[in-house]
C-alpha cells in the first residue's frame, strides 16, 4: 500500500475551502474510488507527492506536457521571462512570434486570438462562427468535450432531432436550445440535422481524435465527410484542437487526415503547462474579431508574456528534429504492451493511439462512440489504474480520459512503465 498519509491530511483541509478540495472535478478521483494524491513536483517523467512517492506520470497536466515536467527549455524561458515582468496588459513581439509558429505549424490557420484556456478558446470560436454566418444553431458529438461553456453543457442528444437540454443545473434552456447533437462518427445523423435546420447552422464543432470519451479516432470519412457538408451549407467547420494540437501530429489532426476546417480551437501543449488557449483560421473569418471587426472578445491575461514564453518554449523544442518521433514511440510501446499482456492475460481490451496520445477501454467490443463507450468495464478501469499506482505509475483518474505520452518517459520510465503493465495485467 501507498502513504498516503500528507496527502489525506491535505485533501481534509482542501475540502474546507474548495468545492471537493479540487480545483478541477476529474482530479478528485471519483472516477476511480479513493483520494486523490497531492503533488509535491514533477521532473521529466515522474511526479512526487507530498508523502515522497514517485510516479511515472501520464496524465502530464492531461496533454500540456508533451516535454515533461520542468524541462529546462521552459523553466529557462519562464525564469528569464519572469525578471522582465509576468504581465503587461499590452501587445509583445512574444505573441507574434507564437502566433507565427503556430500558423507555420497548422496548415489551415492565418491569423490567431489568443486566450487563457480551452474553454475560452471554443467558447469564442463558437461566437465567431455565429457573428460570421448570422446563425445561431450549432452541432457537437456525443462523448466530445470541448470545455464548460453553457451552450456546451447539453445532454446527449436522445435521437437525432432532439434540440439541446442542459446538462447542469445553472445553464437555462435558453443556453442549451440552439445546441444540436450527433453521435461520434456518424455522418448519416449530421446529414438528416442538416437536412432539418440547413440555413440555420453556423457551426459543426468537433474532437477530430475524441479524447474525452477516452481515445476515440474519426473513422474513415468521418471528417472530409462533415467538411463536404459544412462547404455545402455555408456552415464553419470547427477542430477543437485543444487536446489533439501538436500530439496526433505536429500539425495537428487537421495535418495527420488532411481536413482544414475553417476554424481551430488550441489549448494545453500550446501553453507548455501555463494557462494558453487560442482560436484561429481564415483571416477572412478572424479579421471580424475585435477590434478589427465587431465581434467582441476579450481578455486581461490573453497573450501574457510567461504563458507566450513557455509555448514558444514547448513548440520550438517538440519540433527540433526527431523528438516528437521519440514520443510517439513511447505511445506505440505502451499501447503494445497493453495489447500483448491483456491477450496474454485473456483480458478484452481495446486500444486506440493517435500520434502521442493513446486509450485502453476493457471492452471486447471495438468502440467507435460514446454509447459503445459506455460499455466499457469501468469497474476494471479503477482496479488497473489503483494497481498501476501501487506500481508507481500515473495513468488519468478516470476511464474517459486520454492518456499522454511524454519526451522524459523513453528510458527508465518507460522500461517501469511496461513491467507494471506485465504485473497487473496478469493478475487484474
Ligand atoms: P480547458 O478549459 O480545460 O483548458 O479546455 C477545455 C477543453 C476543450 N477541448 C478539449 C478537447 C478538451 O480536452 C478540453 C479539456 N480537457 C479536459 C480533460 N479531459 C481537461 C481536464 C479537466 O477538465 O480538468
Amino acid at each position: 500500500m501507498i502513504k498516503t498519509e500528507k496527502s489525506a491530511q491535505l485533501y481534509a483541509q482542501a475540502r474546507d475551502v474548495m468545492p471537493g478540495g479540487v480545483s478541477s472535478p476529474v482530479r478528485a478521483f471519483r472516477g476511480v474510488g479513493g483520494d486523490p494524491l497531492f503533488i509535491a513536483r514533477g521532473e521529466g517523467p515522474y511526479l512526487y507527492d507530498v508523502d515522497g512517492n514517485r510516479y511515472v506520470d501520464y496524465v502530464m497536466s492531461w496533454g500540456p506536457l508533451v516535454l515533461g515536467h520542468a524541462h529546462p527549455a521552459i523553466v529557462e524561458a519562464t525564469q528569464q521571462q519572469a525578471t522582465c515582468g509576468t504581465s503587461y496588459g499590452a501587445p509583445t513581439e512574444l505573441e507574434i512570434q507564437l502566433a507565427e509558429l503556430v500558423i507555420e505549424l497548422m496548415p489551415s490557420v492565418e491569423m490567431v486570438r489568443f486566450v487563457n484556456s480551452g474553454t475560452e478558446a471554443t467558447m469564442s470560436a463558437l461566437r465567431l462562427a455565429r457573428a460570421y454566418t448570422q446563425r445561431n444553431k450549432i452541432i457537437k458529438f456525443e462523448g466530445c468535450y470541448h470545455g464548460h461553456a453553457d451552450m456546451l453543457l447539453v445532454q446527449a442528444g436522445s435521437g437525432v432531432a432532439t434540440l439541446g437540454l442542459p446538462d447542469s443545473p445553472g445553464v437555462p434552456p435558453g443556453a442549451t436550445q440552439d445546441t444540436l447533437t450527433a453521435p461520434y462518427n456518424d455522418l448519416e445523423a449530421v446529414r438528416a440535422l442538416f437536412e432539418q435546420f440547413s440555413d440555420e447552422i453556423a457551426a459543426v464543432i468537433v474532437e477530430p481524435v475524441a479524447g474525452n470519451m477516452g481515445v476515440v479516432p474519426p473513422v474513415d470519412g468521418f471528417l472530409p465527410g462533415l467538411r463536404v457538408l459544412t462547404e455545402q451549407h455555408g456552415t464553419v467547420l470547427i477542430f477543437d484542437e485543444v487536446m489533439t494540437g501538436f500530439r496526433v501530429a505536429l500539425g495537428g489532426a487537421q495535418e495527420r487526415y488532411g481536413v482544414l476546417p475553417d476554424l481551430t480551437a488550441f489549448g494545453k501543449v500550446i501553453g507548455g503547462g501555463l494557462p494558453v488557449g487560442a482560436y484561429g483560421g481564415q483571416k477572412a473569418i478572424m479579421e471580424q474579431v475585435a477590434p478589427a471587426g465587431s465581434m467582441y472578445q476579450a481578455g486581461t491575461l490573453s497573450g501574457n508574456p510567461l504563458a507566450m514564453a513557455a509555448g514558444l518554449a514547448t513548440l520550438r523544442t517538440i519540433t527540433e528534429p526527431g523528438v516528437f518521433q521519440r514520443v510517439v514511440d513511447v505511445a506505440t510501446a505502451v499501447r503494445e504492451t497493453v495489447n500483448a499482456e491483456a491477450a496474454a492475460a485473456s483480458i478484452p481490451v481495446q486500444t486506440a493511439q493517435v500520434g502521442t496520445m493513446f486509450g485502453l477501454f476493457f471492452n471486447d467490443h471495438p468502440v467507435a462512440n460514446y454509447a459503445e463507450v459506455k460499455g466499457s468495464d469501468t469497474d476494471r478501469y479503477a482496479r488497473f489504474f489503483h494497481a498501476m499506482l501501487e506500481q508507481g505509475v500515473y495513468f488519468a483518474p478516470s476511464a474517459f480520459e486520454a492518456a499522454f505520452a511524454a519526451l522524459p518517459h523513453d528510458g527508465p520510465a518507460l522500461d517501469q512503465t511496461v513491467a507494471a503493465i506485465k504485473t497487473v495485467l496478469q493478475r487484474l
